[in-house]
């Protein structure tokens, strides 16, 4: 079924880094997705642990284990790069590095509408990988990272973009990252026709 969802995309310090901000927003722009509120922020240490639910430990768990998940599909031993294999400490390690690479410098965060908007942006987005990302698509085209880079260089995965992931991500982050009178209703052309 297709309904009007609204979903929120950060560009993340990286993207504005590589001066990629136009470029990625233009793709948005074109496959007919309204931008219906956009600022560039610097963000605390603050907001970034509120992005990202750190305090949750089912959540810091569950990214170590994809962590531990992503070292299978590479056939690296994680032992080479982590000082311990517990999917909590690994996670706790993880949830510290995405605080600081959200934090790193100024960032793009916007909120978009459209039919199907979520699915469409995660879609555009690919996957979390720059090297597992299909072409077309935003990592897909403009990284080649590796999933465990990051650890061994001690950091979060550079990958470009955040979108939510799903109905009650979108809701929650629109509200963190919007004011209400930050969010504009208006007709593209095509909401005309
Ligand atoms: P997503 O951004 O594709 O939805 P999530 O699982 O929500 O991926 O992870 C949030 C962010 O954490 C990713 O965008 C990436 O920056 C970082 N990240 C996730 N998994 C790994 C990993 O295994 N290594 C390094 N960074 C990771
Ligand atoms: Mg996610």
């Amino acid at each position: 079924m297709d309904f009007r969802q609204q979903t929120v995309v950060l560009l993340k310090p990286d993207t504005v880094k590589r001066g990629l901000v136009g470029e990625i927003i233009s793709r948005f722009e074109k496959v007919g997705l309204k931008i219906i509120a956009m600022k560039m922020v610097w963000i605390s240490p603050d907001l970034a642990k509120k992005h990202y639910p750190i305090s949750r430990e089912d959540w810091i768990e569950s990214i170590g284990k994809r962590a531990l998940e992503t070292y299978k599909e590479y056939g690296r031993d994680p032992g080479e790069d982590l000082d311990s294999l517990d999917p909590k400490e690994i996670g706790k390690k993880m949830a510290s590095w995405l605080v600081d690479f959200l934090t790193e410098g100024p960032l793009v965060a916007m909120l978009l509408e459209g039919g199907n908007a979520i699915n469409t942006v995660r879609k555009m987005t690919g996957h979390t990988f720059g090297d597992r990302a299909l072409p077309g698509t935003i990592r897909g085209d403009f990284s080649d990272e590796r999933g465990y880079v990051g650890f061994v260089e001690k950091r979060s995965a550079r990958n470009l973009v955040h979108a939510s992931g799903n109905v009650e991500e979108a809701e929650f982050e629109k509200k963190l990252w919007f004011k209400e009178n930050e969010i504009h209703q208006y007709k593209r052309v095509e909401d005309s026709l």
